[in-house]
């Protein structure tokens, strides 16, 4: 039976194919994600664009989640984090629209994942270059290749900071995060079972 599991498992993993396996949309606030004042300041933090005042310029719809040094000024150092996400081996990604102004290269957009609830942060991709309008659309979009880290339930942080002092910035915002990946192993892997369960029992 080990070996016919094996078998079923190995035919899934050939077969399976990303789908998606996370979405948010922030028209509820920050949503599903928990915000983070790793400065300690209440500065900047990720918010509501209505909060500071802002429409949405990611190029997404309704609510983006918007993170504003220009609001006012201070230390600021925000990570928005998403529920852990449960990836299988194989191809995965995760995608998402935003508008980021840079300020005279001072102020960072990263864009991070863990592996271990948040414990500790890879950077993912991390940009200094204004993108999209300053205070309007267009947007942007952008897709990151997360394929090396199926197997694990992953967190995924957008993380917006300024590690000089004396920070006045303009802002990030982002939309639409979508993870996509071959299901984690589970149910997938129990359908497989199953069927393979039923087809030996016809003979
Ligand atoms: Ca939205
Ligand atoms: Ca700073």
């Amino acid at each position: 039976m080990k070996i016919l599991a094996a078998l079923a498992l190995a035919a899934m993993a050939g077969t399976a194919s990303a789908a998606v396996v996370f979405t948010e949309s922030f028209d509820s606030g920050t949503g599903s994600f928990t915000v983070q004042d790793l400065a300690g300041t209440g500065k900047a933090l990720w918010k509501s664009m209505g909060d500071y005042g802002y429409s949405n310029w990611t190029g997404g719809s309704g609510n983006a989640a918007t993170a504003s040094s220009d609001f006012a000024s201070g230390e600021f150092n925000t990570r928005m984090v998403s529920p852990g996400i449960a990836i299988g081996n194989g191809p995965a990604s995760v995608s998402f629209k935003y508008n980021y102004q840079n300020f005279a290269f001072l102020d960072v957009f990263a864009v991070e994942i863990s592996t271990n609830g948040g414990g500790s942060w890879s950077t993912l991709w991390s940009t200094q270059a204004d993108t999209g309008g300053f205070f309007a659309l267009p947007g942007a979009s952008q897709t990151i290749d997360i394929s090396a880290y199926g197997g694990n339930t992953v967190n995924i942080g957008f993380h917006y900071y300024d590690p000089n002092t004396g920070d006045w910035d303009w802002y990030a915002q982002v939309d639409d995060v979508v993870v996509e990946a071959v299901p984690a192993p589970g149910a997938a892997a129990l359908l497989g079972l199953g069927g393979l369960v039923m087809s030996r029992r016809r003979r």
